[in-house]
């Protein structure tokens, strides 16, 4: 990547950048959240296009001079589209929030109640969470997951939406790692009367492959980022019935958000064509791979995994039986050279900013070309770490493997 420019008008940010680059590169980055953008997203994302002021939608704009910001956001709505079979594309969302914030806006009064998942047992700030404008604003019922089988129990979910009679029911995770069944959340939506909003930041670049089923045929609203497994610029995505279009757009733009992101947009339109290649199909099934292989081997080194697997790119782990937290975990394993994070897990008894869990994902490793033999190696890293956690030589060691590892598979090359 050329900086030139910027190298001589700012060199602390132009420092910054290549620091950060360095970063990405000679660490293992198992984010789940997190992914490696192509260069052609980012050529699109530092683009002209940051110039141009488009509020409004396609072919209605408040402003003149839209002939091209509109040619980028119909390709962006139409890619989309062609990817997730969706009757309404709305591609302006700054960030998932957003995205989540406009589809309440567009049903909600404030103190109308909604039923979300749990922040503690893997859901979402925004899924109703007291310290979000969603626990600020409405009455907020939580499912969590079974105690032992660390799964959403459907039977829960059914309970509360009788009981506190949602007007929506929302749900996706951001620390979940089994199937959800979107169709079992539509019939007890439909039951009970509410709007169903399915939230796929998480696993938007699963669905996109056919990694995991679908929730547009059953949810009203569906809701994604378009980083995380979209590999995609930072932003966010709503998809609706057509019915519910006019009422998205009007709160995105004028309720909530002001001139749209023309550049961001842009960069979205360059990820959904290459989501929509077969590349990207391989990709994701590599990931879901990966991430089973992975889980695996940390269960045979001991470590337990919450639900006891992962069915999509991430997986929660239980670090209780080692007598190491999650905040000593990921500090002693960046200086391993391995970048994840702690996770609070299902009924945890430390608080979050310590967490009894790490969570691991798969997205990044996977962008840049390892399989299960290096899921292997990076379980035997972990383990070493975790269990060796005042060993600065033995670590000293494990940081070395796992650049050996990274100079092995590079990515962001030249
Ligand atoms: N912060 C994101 C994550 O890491 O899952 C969710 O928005």
């Amino acid at each position: 990547m050329n900086f030139e420019q910027l190298k001589s008008i700012d060199p602390e940010i132009y420092d910054t950048i290549i620091k950060e680059t360095e970063r990405e590169r000679n660490k293992i980055l198992l984010i789940a959240s997190e992914n490696y953008a192509s260069p052609a997203v980012f050529q699109a994302q530092g683009s002209i296009l940051t110039n141009k002021y488009a509020e409004g939608s396609p072919n209605r704009r408040y402003y003149g001079g839209c002939e091209y910001a509109d040619m980028a956001e119909k390709l962006a709505i139409e890619r989309a589209k062609a990817i997730f079979g969706a009757e309404h594309v709305n591609v302006q969302p700054h960030s998932g929030s957003q995205a989540n914030m406009a589809v309440y806006f567009s049903l909600l009064k404030p103190g109308d109640a909604i039923l979300g998942m749990n922040l503690s047992h893997g859901g979402h700030l925004s899924h109703g969470s007291p310290v979000n404008f969603t626990g600020l604003l409405y009455k907020v019922a939580s499912y969590g997951v079974n105690r032992e089988t660390g799964r959403i129990d459907m039977d829960e979910v059914r309970d509360l939406a009788k009981k506190h009679n949602p007007r929506i029911i929302v749900v996706g995770a951001s620390a979940y790692s089994r199937i959800i069944d979107f169709k079992a959340f539509s019939d007890i939506a439909k039951e009970s009367g509410a709007y169903l909003l399915a939230d796929i930041a998480h696993i938007a670049g699963l669905v996109a492959a056919g990694q995991h089923p679908s929730p547009v045929p059953y949810a009203d609203f569906v809701t994604t980022t378009t980083h995380k497994t979209m590999r995609g610029p930072r932003g966010g995505m709503i998809m609706c019935k057509a019915e519910y279009a006019r009422a998205i757009d009007k709160t995105i733009f004028p309720g909530i958000q002001g001139g749209p992101l023309v550049h961001v947009i842009a960069a979205k339109a360059v990820a959904f064509k290459e989501a929509l290649s077969q590349e990207f199909r391989n990709y994701q099934e590599k990931a879901v791979k990966n991430a089973k292989a992975l889980a695996e081997e940390l269960m045979k080194r001991g470590f337990r995994i919450i639900s006891g697997g992962t069915d999509n790119h991430l997986m929660l782990v239980d670090l209780s039986n080692t007598n190491v937290t999650g905040k000593e975990a990921e500090e002693a394993l960046d200086r391993a050279g391995i970048t994840l994070n702690k996770n609070a897990i299902p009924y945890d008894s430390k608080p979050p900013a310590i967490t009894s869990g790490m969570r691991l994902g798969t997205p990044c490793v996977t962008t840049r070309g390892m399989g299960v033999a290096e899921m292997q190696e990076i379980a035997g890293i972990i383990s070493y770490v975790v269990r060796n956690i005042n060993d600065s030589a033995g670590i000293e060691a494990m940081n070395k493997k796992a650049k050996d590892l990274c100079d092995k598979f590079p990515i962001y090359a030249s």
